[in-house]
């Protein structure tokens, strides 16, 4: 055997392995379940847990290309570890969002917690409470699972996140900024750790949650107006939306300087080796047709994992479809914890660590080509406290959403402030111009009543402004993106798919001054919405305006009747 040869069974094996590699950790990812999958759990000591996670921030960070966010420690986060460039949320609003990451299940499977501000069911353990129950130290500083009310079958409060650390507070930077000092109370959760002990820490940020001190972004933030490279196709672009713009931002950088800190106590404590980092946030940013909506910019978020001791070859940037679902079979499986053994109902998202131990980037997993979404009600301020119900599928090309009452207010009724969308610059903006023209495009686009389907390229339209599903070119592709979503909404028991939908409807929104918040408006009654501003009712509502061009109501009745 020579020399030669030898080099060129290497460079063979070189390149054969990692696709061996990648082969099985795609096949015991797909196939393996949880229980086996635990078995077959590293031997050693698992890893300990810090789960970050923003409040309503979009995919907006430099190491995804983002000019006018800065966030080193994100980027650090990715750089040594996982970049997810395909992470979404099934539901883009903060409560049933939490539910998500919590269970493992779809807001479909979820009961009341498919709503925002709910009663979470009793029935519907989160892995918070299981990794307790297996003996794991558990904390979170700030914002776990909320807004809502969480009892056990006996009426006695949850602990979703564990143990809460918020003494430490710190003078905020903004009027908008909380005064938590989150790293320092990290720094406690830390001491308070038993030796030996895993745990695991949520860092649930209020920041960039609404609302902000206009004109921050600039005056303290040191950014530039001009920074900003894209304005969404949806807002106007001008200086009030560009400084709203730049105050999100700022609120980002501030979750951002404490996950650094939060990394510098790991690193001084010699405990960055063996724990599994997660930086995400709930959902897109809180401005008009982000969160709340269904869109890209509404449930595509940021996502970085790092686990030196646990994830291979760091540095990769990782293209597979992933959904919140997926994150709590993953803390089950690095727990090393038989899902089985947890107590939680049986979840429908699978965990990531096949995705860890695989060794290239881009595609990995073929079976991970697509994540669904959906919501049911959001905020109150619609007749009778409906809904706004939606389902969708996203892939590599599409984004298509069925909208199953079409002739609702998506972001919530003219006359009482469309209250799924939180007060802020661009709302006001956007809802001044429309009372100067009532033919307004930003109204239409952010406010107005949406056709019965839509379906947007993601190649060509990242806004989701065109829509194309009423297109003769584009009914196959449309057909067969419903037909897929259904059957898969279909298996998982969606009550959507069986005539029962109404039921999401009827669950009771969680704080009774909010109860039945239009039908009392209406009849005079001074009903309070903190979350937006009296400006924003409308004396009386809207004509809608003419829908923009392409997005025609879909005239098909049958996809009503097929799709109670
Ligand atoms: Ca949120």
């Amino acid at each position: 055997m020579n020399c030669s040869f030898l080099s060129v069974l290497a460079g063979s094996l070189r390149r054969f392995v990692p696709v061996l590699l990648v082969v099985a950790a795609a096949a015991f990812a797909a196939e393996t379940p949880p229980a086996a999958r635990a078995a077959n759990a590293p031997a050693s000591r698992p890893p300990n847990i810090l789960f970050a996670i923003a409040d309503d921030w979009g995919r907006h960070a430099g190491v995804y290309g983002t000019r006018w966010v800065r966030t080193p420690h994100f980027d650090r986060v990715a750089r040594d570890g996982l970049l997810f460039n395909q992470a979404y949320t099934p539901n883009a609003k903060c409560a049933p969002s939490r539910a998500c990451i919590l269970t493992g299940r779809n807001p479909w499977q979820l009961e009341e917690a498919a709503n925002h501000i709910p009663y979470f069911p009793a029935k519907f353990k989160g892995w918070g409470e299981a990794l307790v129950e297996k003996g794991w130290f558990v904390g979170h500083t700030q914002k776990g699972w909320a807004p809502g009310v969480a009892h056990d079958a006996n009426g006695k409060p949850r602990a979703l996140t564990g143990r809460a650390f918020n003494a430490r507070t710190a003078p905020p930077a903004t009027t908008g900024i909380s005064p938590n000092d989150y790293a320092a109370n990290f720094d406690d959760f830390l001491e308070q750790a038993p030796a030996g002990q895993p745990w695991c820490f949520w860092f649930g940020s209020v920041e960039p949650h609404r609302g902000y001190e206009f004109g921050s972004g600039v005056a303290k933030g040191g950014h530039r107006l001009d920074e900003i490279d894209h304005v969404p196709a949806y807002w106007p672009d001008n200086e009030r939306v560009r400084h709203d713009m730049l105050d999100y931002a700022f609120e980002v950088e501030h979750f951002d300087r404490h996950l650094g800190r939060m990394l510098a106590a790991l690193e001084r404590r010699g405990l960055l080796e063996n724990t599994l980092v997660i930086v995400t946030s709930d959902h897109g940013m809180p401005f008009p047709r982000g969160k709340g909506y269904a869109y890209e910019a509404s449930n595509h978020v940021p996502f970085a994992a790092m686990w030196p001791a646990g994830i291979k070859r760091p540095g990769r940037t990782v293209d597979d479809f992933i959904s919140f679902i997926d994150l709590a079979p993953t803390f089950v499986d690095v727990a090393g914890l038989a899902w089985a053994d947890t107590g939680m109902a049986p979840a429908t998202g699978r965990s990531l660590t096949g995705l860890f131990r695989a060794v290239q980037g881009g595609r990995i997993d073929p079976a991970r080509d697509h994540v669904l979404v959906g919501k049911e009600r959001n905020d109150v301020g619609r007749p009778g406290d409906g809904g706004y119900p939606i389902r969708g599928i996203i892939d590599a090309t599409s984004l298509y959403l069925h909208n199953f009452e079409p002739t609702r207010w998506p972001a919530g009724n003219p006359e009482t402030g469309y209250l799924d969308t939180d007060a802020g610059e661009t709302k006001t903006v956007i809802l001044a111009q429309h009372r100067q023209n009532p033919a307004d495009p930003f109204w239409a686009l952010c406010f107005g009543l949406r056709p019965a389907e839509e379906l947007y390229d993601l190649r060509t339209d990242r806004d989701c402004v065109r829509n194309l599903a009423a297109q003769p070119a584009h009914t196959a592709a449309r057909d067969r993106l419903r037909e897929r979503l259904f059957a898969a909404l279909r298996q998982q028991g969606d009550p959507r798919m069986d005539g029962r939908g109404s039921v999401f409807d009827g669950y009771l929104h969680a704080t009774p001054a909010n109860v039945g918040f239009y039908d009392r408006y209406m009849r005079g009654e001074n009903v309070k919405a903190g979350w937006v501003k009296p400006t924003d009712f409308e004396p009386r509502p809207p004509v809608p305006a003419p829908a923009p061009s392409g997005t025609k109501p879909t005239p098909d009745a049958t996809l009503r009747t097929r799709a109670p």
